[in-house]
């Protein structure tokens, strides 16, 4: 039920807005899109009150929308007591600056809203500072549209007293936007120093590493939380999980140990979503470190999304602007317990479902998260072999490392050695082959 405005009001936090979407036929999931801000609003904590949507073969380049339309959406604002009004397509400064006039209420437009949520979900210094810098790099291009207004009076070029007062002041905040946009620079890169070094220590371990990617909301801190708790490392902390976009900002990396010596690394990190915007991508760039340098990805997808499959294609795509596209994938088709109707979707009637580089399952089922978590090994662990060795008494040592770091079927204490049947990877095998006495 839509509350009542005096209660808001007095409540002071929720903002009424209207959402407005032009379709001149270049973007092929327009529809979705306009799903999508909805939800997008709603994470931000604002109530959509409003809705509208023009078809247009052109953009109107003065206002988005064409006048006629503005005059209804003026309405509209009036008539709902909107305090905003966010559009799905990005909007020029001209173009914010004429409807501001116009609507008399604050324009935004889709990058705004998702830089908001980043700015209202970063906890972590890291992410806030990776935040802060997408929404300087995004205003930076937009500073002139704020000060036309300003007279020009001064030339063109030429120090700072030649110039006219709109352009001073523009270029004193271009300088203060630059200035702390390189003090922003350093400070991530001591961020990014104090990451790499337990990086570095994670590298020399040897354990083979696993990212979880996908389209937000998809199950993907679900996923890792579910493994956690199948693998029994109380140790090793949760992550955060909830139903709403992009409840994930920051990269979390945990151990996923069964005891059975076929560990690896998992890590956590943001999710994708349609038109995410660059500054963000950019500025997110050294937190997918941990996807760029995995050796394998979980490519998650919410199989009960009616746009699945765009989801796929927009994560593919993510994939390639942060340069991991060529690491091999195992598609998760998750949350298949919220599909109804199964039979109409061709997907397996049984869950867990593994074919191929792909797996139908539910990430709440705890059957599901062993057979993934064993395809995983099988894929990281492809190239281990079946070995026997016989280790003399002398070099009891050695015995003692095989145990540690293979996956051990039987040990046998004989007369003249101890023979040891085990599972190991190529290092091991090489590292000991003088010992190999079956292979
Ligand atoms: N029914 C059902 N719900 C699931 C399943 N997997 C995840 N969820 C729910 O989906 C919502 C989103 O899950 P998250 O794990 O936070 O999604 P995410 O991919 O990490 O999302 P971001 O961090 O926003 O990118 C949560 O409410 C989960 O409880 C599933 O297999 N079945
Ligand atoms: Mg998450």
């Amino acid at each position: 039920m839509e509350k009542n405005r005096n209660e808001d009001q007095v409540q002071g936090e929720i903002t009424r807005v209207i959402l407005v979407g032009v379709d001149d036929g270049e973007d092929p999931f327009f529809e979705q899109s306009m799903v999508e801000l909805s939800n997008l609003a709603k994470a931000c904590d604002k109530q959509v009150v409003g809705l509208l949507k023009q078809k247009l073969p052109k953009v109107h380049t003065a206002l988005c929308m064409g006048q006629g339309k503005v005059e209804e959406l003026a309405e509209l604002v009036k008539l709902k007591e909107a305090d905003e009004v966010i559009f799905d397509n990005t909007l020029s400064p001209t173009q914010i600056r004429n409807l501001v006039k116009l609507l008399d209420v604050a324009v935004l437009d889709r990058t705004n809203l998702i830089l908001d949520i980043f700015w209202l979900r970063a906890k972590t210094k890291e992410a806030k500072l990776q935040v802060e810098t997408a929404k300087l790099k995004y205003m930076l291009p937009r500073l002139v549209g704020l000060h036309e207004g300003l007279t020009r009076k001064g030339g063109a070029g030429g120090s700072l007293s030649s110039k006219g007062e709109g352009e001073k002041q523009l270029e004193l905040d271009r300088r203060r936007i630059e200035q702390r946009l390189s003090s922003l620079r350093r400070e991530l890169k001591e961020a990014e120093g104090a990451r790499a070094v337990t990086r570095k220590k994670r590298n020399l371990s040897q354990i083979p590493r696993v990212a979880l990617v996908g389209y937000t909301n998809a199950g993907k801190s679900t996923i890792m939380n579910r493994m956690l708790r199948y693998t029994k490392r109380k140790q090793e902390k949760e992550v955060f999980e909830k139903n709403m976009l992009f409840a994930t900002l920051e990269t979390s990396v945990r151990l996923i140990d069964k005891g059975d010596k076929r560990p690896f690394f998992l890590s956590d990190t943001v999710g994708f979503i349609h038109k995410l915007p660059h500054d963000l991508v950019e500025a997110f760039h050294a937190t997918l470190e941990e996807v760029r340098e995995a050796d394998l990805i979980l490519h998650v997808v919410d199989y009960s999304d009616e746009y699945h499959n765009d989801h796929i294609r927009v994560t593919n795509e993510t994939l390639k602007e942060i340069e991991a596209s060529t690491i091999p994938q195992l598609m998760i088709y998750n949350k298949l317990d919220c599909l109804e109707e199964k039979e109409d979707r061709n997907c397996p009637s049984m869950i867990p479902f593994a074919k191929d580089d792909a797996i139908y399952l539910s990430a709440i089922q705890e059957e599901s998260i062993q057979t993934m978590v064993e395809l995983i090994q099988s894929k990281l662990y492809a190239k281990q072999r079946d070995v026997v060795f016989k280790i003399p008494y002398e070099s009891a040592k050695i015995a003692a490392d095989i145990q540690n770091r293979c996956q051990v079927s039987s040990i046998e204490y004989l007369e003249d050695g101890i023979k040891i049947h085990a599972n190991c990877d190529s290092q091991i095998c090489s590292k000991y082959d003088i010992y190999m006495v079956e292979a």
